[in-house]
């Protein structure tokens, strides 16, 4: 018997998939899906005149000469994400500004231009030779919206940017992913551009024929629908294909989930940046995402069947930022920590329906550690349950299942029970698993569990099974205030001792000790820190930048009172509301420094604005702010505008112009903010 096992698992290790014995169902990945999918995890990396002139899109008019890097090291990156425990990364070769990182013979807006290396430098030489001297893959991002090229909006540019694709694919060696931004602008003439997406595509797979091309549709893999990093807890890799095109509003929602039936294999990948923006800039280093944060997005995107690209963005000197790579590091080990010891592998594991006379499928094959081996159930049958069972309880917190997906993504929905005496008892009901699968449980302790698999598209071939206890974090502490000015601390961690400040500083264990709302009207900033076993152990500081509170304000445009009102909650127009105003009475004069934005990401995001200031609600001058939101559909985030003004006012007014999203002309503000 032992024998035939060991036989079975050499047969199984070297004859990787399609067993004829267990048919194919839906859409396929290729070959080079399927190695793709198992790197989950490699870095993004923005950088370019943006990094230089403090901005998310630039616009493609900035000197060339603005890029110039003091101490440029993309061995410093390769090993930071090598440690990090990234299979690759993939560099913003080229961003919505045209510049090119790398000296392009079609373009004058490159590393050439610039002050850098006297023109003599190229980072995509730097970088590809580090990615290969670290053993990782390396992969561009090149936008198609091109905002210096003149030809750009003319038939000719088509024909560039295939040239500059063949570029970068014939003088870097290997690249594993071709990244397109669905982004489609106006170009520097004002026109709009028709993209040759087949002349794009074909010009690269020419030399790269098993590149991984990442855009809003694929061909390669799929946008997850949103820039923070979550796939949905149901996400198909299949899409009809035929449906989408890059840069196509509204279908958000559906590459978030997948499509169950869709014609094609197109994956979903979740693009987030460890900082608010996707570019470096000093205004962000106290807002570097937090490990419970970055813990949660990853178990929100590999835990989800999609893979992680985490944006690491470089900074002035070229060089990763400490706080950035210290907070990489402290991932690292977390995961590790999390996924140290599989105490499946020492569970007696029971599987009903199991696939008969088939000696590549067994229950065995769940634990042994091999994904290409698998258990499977009957032809035809779409249920079956796993079950592990110990001698003695065990406590886990994690539970991790993959299917085996050259054959197919096929499990529709599945529950996780545990024996409670003579009772099962459901502590999770889920929907899909696709190639992995983590669910993150509240610490359980128990001697038998089941995995239950209760509907699928064909018979369930699942490739491993693995259960962890994983550390229990202190949850980061979330500051609110209300309308009325007072300010609330909570976290979710069990008997906390939250501490703050609100002079900036970070807080300690004699820092001021919270117990209830305080008032702190003013506009300012307020840091929280939470402690437990007598502040042995400490979250994250979590710092929280506040405007004037709107403490007495009256909206003098009727019906935005949710625009004021301190919550998430917004006030939308209906359609066709641009431009549109919303005025705000602050009952007093004050020194005003600066305005936000917070946009409902639900929708009627707005691009173009202008601000206003009066003291009498009656005179207001001209415009002390006026400009776009770069990249606010995508990334909804607070959008701030600085304003330079020593004078006093009492009435604000903000400016509507033009929407993010020709599609939605609604007007939409979670919070209009005053500093
Ligand atoms: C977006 C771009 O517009 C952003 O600037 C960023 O590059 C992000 C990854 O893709 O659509
Ligand atoms: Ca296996």
């Amino acid at each position: 018997m032992k024998k035939v096992i060991l036989l079975a698992l050499l047969l199984a290790g070297s004859k990787a998939w399609a067993q004829p014995e267990i048919k194919p169902v839906g859409a396929l990945p290729s070959a080079a899906q399927v190695k793709w999918q198992q790197l989950e995890y490699y870095m993004f990396i923005h950088f370019g005149p943006n990094t230089f002139t403090d901005k998310e899109w630039g616009h493609g008019d900035e000197d060339p000469k603005v890029f110039n890097p003091s101490e440029l090291d993309a061995r410093q990156w390769a090993r930071t994400a090598k440690l990090a425990g990234m299979k690759g990364i993939i560099i913003t070769a080229k961003h919505h500004d045209g510049f090119c990182l790398w000296p392009s013979e079609y373009s004058k807006h490159t590393v050439r231009e610039s002050a850098w290396k006297n023109g003599k430098g190229d980072v995509l030489a730097e970088l590809s030779a580090a990615c290969r001297e670290y053993g990782l893959l390396f992969g561009v991002y090149l936008s198609p919206w091109d905002r210096n090229h003149p030809a750009y909006g003319t038939p000719e540019y088509n024909q560039v940017f295939a040239n500059q694709l063949r570029e970068v694919h014939t003088k870097y060696g290997d690249v594993f992913e071709q990244w397109f931004d669905g982004a489609n602008g106006e170009g520097p003439n004002g026109k709009k551009q028709v993209y040759d997406w087949d002349l794009f595509e074909g010009t690269v797979k020419k030399y790269h024929p098993n590149v991984i091309f990442f855009s809003d549709a694929g061909p390669g893999c799929r946008w997850i629908g949103n820039e923070e990093g979550y796939a949905g807890t149901t996400n198909w890799s299949t899409l009809n294909r035929a449906d989408f095109k890059p840069g196509m509003g509204g279908i958000t929602q559906i590459l978030n989930k997948g499509q169950e039936d869709g014609t094609h294999w197109v994956p979903g990948e979740a693009d987030v940046s460890i900082r608010p923006g996707w570019f470096y800039s000093a205004s962000t280093d106290n807002k570097v995402k937090t490990l419970p944060h970055l813990l949660d997005i990853y178990y929100g995107s590999v835990g989800r069947n999609a893979n992680l690209l985490l944006n690491i963005p470089v900074d002035r000197r070229g060089r990763i930022h400490a706080t950035d790579s210290t907070r990489l590091m402290e991932l690292r080990r977390a995961l590790d920590e999390d996924f140290k010891l599989n105490l499946a592998r020492k569970a007696r594991i029971a599987t009903t329906n199991t696939r008969q006379n088939n000696p590549m499928t067994s229950a065995v094959y769940l634990t042994d550690g091999n994904y290409n081996t698998y258990w499977a159930t009957e032809e035809g049958k779409t249920t079956g349950d796993i079950t592990l069972s110990y001698a003695s309880p065990v406590t886990f917190n994690r539970i991790s299942v993959q299917e085996f997906i050259p054959l197919g993504q096929r499990v529709r929905s599945f529950t996780v029970s545990v024996l409670e005496g003579k009772e099962w008892k459901e502590i999770a009901r889920e929907t899909t698993v696709g190639y992995k699968r983590i669910l993150r449980l509240p610490m359980i302790t128990a001697k038998s569990i089941r995995v239950s698999i209760l509907d699928a598209k064909a018979s369930p071939v699942i490739s491993e099974v693995a259960l962890y206890q994983a550390p229990e974090l202190i949850a980061d502490p979330i500051i609110t205030r209300d309308k009325e000015g007072m300010v609330s601390i909570k976290t979710e961690s069990p008997d906390p001792v939250i501490h703050y400040t609100t002079d900036g500083s970070a807080p300690t264990t004699a820092s001021p000790k919270y117990d209830n709302p305080f008032a702190f009207p003013a506009a300012g900033t307020v840091t929280a820190r939470a402690f437990v076993n007598n502040g042995q152990k400490a979250s994250a500081t979590i710092i929280r930048k506040l405007g004037i509170a709107p403490v007495g304000w009256r909206v003098l445009t009727p019906g935005a009172e949710a625009a004021i009102d301190a919550t998430p909650r917004a006030w939308t127009t209906k359609e066709n509301a641009y431009p549109a105003e919303l005025v705000v009475d602050m009952g007093r004069e004050q020194p005003v420094k600066g305005v936000s934005y917070i946009p409902n990401p639900r929708g009627g995001i707005v691009y173009k604005y202008a601000v206003y200031l009066s003291a009498d609600g009656k005179e207001w001058g001209k415009a002390v702010a006026e400009g776009t939101f770069a990249n606010v559909q995508n990334n909804p985030i607070e959008q701030s505008i600085n304003i330079s003004s020593s004078a006093s006012y009492r009435f604000v007014k903000f400016v509507a112009l033009a929407p993010a999203n020709a599609e939605d002309t609604r007007v939409s503000v979670a919070e209009l903010v005053v500093y």
